[in-house]
């Protein structure tokens, strides 16, 4: 892979697992999910059906597969919390996206269903996070494929990273191209 098609698929760099967390981090993590939804109404504004078609980058998904993928990777990630809030070491089911992104529902249908979507789940997601005890944020969920697990302080980190990552596809390719 090129130095440039690097910087193309991972813009702000590729997730690191943090080592720790801090109240701070918490609420930085947290600032950024309740936002998502809103940074991706900026995002897709006043764009046409050419440039909603048009590939991140070069073999990458397009602009409706980016907004849709985000809907379907968080929809699991809110299912995984609850299962790490409610049972003991929960089993998660680990999800092939990129065949969810071949899918009719996250190809065809407009980006603003499932930005509707994300508004109204990031919602309850980050409303589940704010009230969580101290304790709730250790609490793991396995993760098959990692072979670990994961606890939920970790995956706010990932989720945070992943909004920050897709956001900017859609934004640097709009710089790129000038619109
Ligand atoms: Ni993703």
């Amino acid at each position: 892979m090129t130095d440039n098609l690097e910087e193309l698929k991972y813009p702000i760099g590729r997730y690191e697992r943090p080592g720790h967390y801090t109240a701070e981090l918490k609420q930085e993590w947290m600032n950024v999910l309740e936002a998502l939804p809103k940074w991706m109404d900026v995002c897709i504004e006043n764009l046409d059906e050419v440039q909603l078609k048009t590939p991140y980058r070069p073999g990458g998904w397009t602009v409706i597969q980016v907004v849709h993928h985000v809907a379907d990777s968080h929809m699991n990630a809110y299912v995984r919390l609850k299962l790490a809030l409610t049972e003991h070491d929960p089993i998660i089911k680990p999800y092939k996206e990129a065949l969810w992104a071949q899918l009719p529902d996250a190809n065809e249908l407009p980006v603003n269903i499932s930005i509707t979507l994300l508004h109204a789940m990031h919602r309850r997601w980050v409303h589940a996070l704010r009230c969580m005890t101290p304790e709730d944020w250790e609490r793991p969920y396995f993760h098959p494929d990692m072979e670990r697990n994961v606890p939920i302080w970790e995956m706010t980190a990932m989720y945070a990273w992943h909004s920050r990552h897709h956001m900017e596809h859609i934004r640097q390719l709009r710089e790129r191209m000038s619109w």
